[in-house]
């Protein structure tokens, strides 16, 4: 299989996150990205396609933050990483304050997300390697895999969430329906809700969304990924959400797999993007699940036997020193 990653990817390196009232070390590191990289039998450089099919995505006003707040961070003369502390949750109206904390909160959901210096480099890259699977997708290659590090579906068009910055996902699936590869659905198997995926497509009736993930009422992000949440406007009916409880393992999981891939069936999608999470594993430290490593095959092979061609885009996963295996795993159920 194709695989796509950039060693610039390594250069966000947040040190802390806040969780449960206090401070603790964050959990999604560069050794993530280089555990992943290690195991992959061949690695391609991404293709540079500019900013253009990420603007597709998030908006002008949003990208100029993430690209600038690093400097406005340090220009105000601080230390340690860029994080936000006033979160504007009834209306976001655009401002356009310049103060970085007033930027910082208008485009965050959460404050486990910071900014430091590399951090647009790592995101820009790790969206240039989504775009390239779907580009090897578009040259006849059934399965192509994006080690995007940092992830991206907790990202939105206009804010950065849950260690995510650029929705790698979301990017792909643009770019796929652009190369005439649509209709195109994504399937989420990611512990957490893909709340910034659902968001981007809510009412887009182009882009089939699919999330299998913890229950919110137990598990973050809380406010998206619900059953009842199904699309809205002209995309009713193309947000499908299966949460489950904490504890699952395989047997519970395969089921709401089949019922997620049925739907994509049904749904007459071509082309499937994947966001992939290796943090329903049981030995991960931030998740719930009790997902095995060999399980990871046979869920791969499950998705395989869709028969579409598939973009696996890389999203959480903190067991680090089961990581490698455990997408070495899934990438194994793709036979190309
Ligand atoms: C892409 C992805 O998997 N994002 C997950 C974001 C979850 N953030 C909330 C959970 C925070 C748990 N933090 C514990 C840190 C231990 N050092
Ligand atoms: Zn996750």
């Amino acid at each position: 299989m194709r695989c796509f990653f950039d060693e610039r990817q390594l250069g966000h390196a947040p040190t802390r996150e806040f969780h449960n009232g206090g401070w603790t070390d964050h959990a999604e590191i560069p050794a993530r990205g280089a555990t992943i990289a290690a195991t992959l039998p061949a690695i391609e450089p991404p293709a540079d396609h500019g900013t253009a099919p990420i603007a597709a995505v998030h908006t002008a006003r949003y990208l100029d933050f993430l690209q600038n707040a690093w400097a406005d961070w340090t220009a105000a003369g601080r230390v340690g990483d860029a994080i936000g502390y006033v979160f504007p949750v009834v209306r976001r109206r655009p401002l356009d304050l310049t103060r970085i904390d007033a930027r910082l909160g208008a485009f965050s959901m959460d404050a486990s997300t910071p900014i430091t210096a590399h951090s647009w480099d790592a995101a820009y890259w790790g969206a240039q390697c989504a775009l390239s699977a779907v580009d090897a997708l578009a040259q006849g290659a059934r399965h192509g895999f994006a080690l995007c590090r940092p992830p991206g579906h907790h990202a939105g068009a206009d804010y950065l969430g849950g260690y995510c910055f650029l929705n790698n996902a979301a990017i792909a699936a643009r770019h796929a329906v652009a190369q005439g590869l649509g209709p195109v659905a994504i399937l989420d198997v990611d512990y957490h809700h893909g709340n910034g995926t659902q968001d981007i497509f809510l009412d887009d009736p182009t882009v089939f969304f699919a999330s299998i993930h913890a229950d919110p009422k137990t598990d973050y992000p809380f406010y998206w990924g619900h059953a009842d949440e199904t699309g809205e406007g002209a995309g009713a009916g193309t947000t499908l959400n299966l949460p489950l409880p904490r504890g699952t393992d395989w047997t519970t999981y395969a089921s709401a797999l089949d019922t997620a891939l049925a739907a994509i069936r049904a749904w007459g999608a071509r082309t499937l993007i994947v966001s992939f999470g290796a943090d329903t594993f049981a030995g991960d430290p931030i998740a719930g699940f009790a997902l095995q490593t060999a399980d990871f095959t046979t869920m791969a092979q499950a998705i395989a036997a869709a028969g579409l061609p598939t973009a696996i885009v890389m999203e959480g996963g903190y067991a680090v020193d089961a990581l490698g295996a455990n997408v070495a795993a899934f990438l194994a159920g793709f036979t190309d």
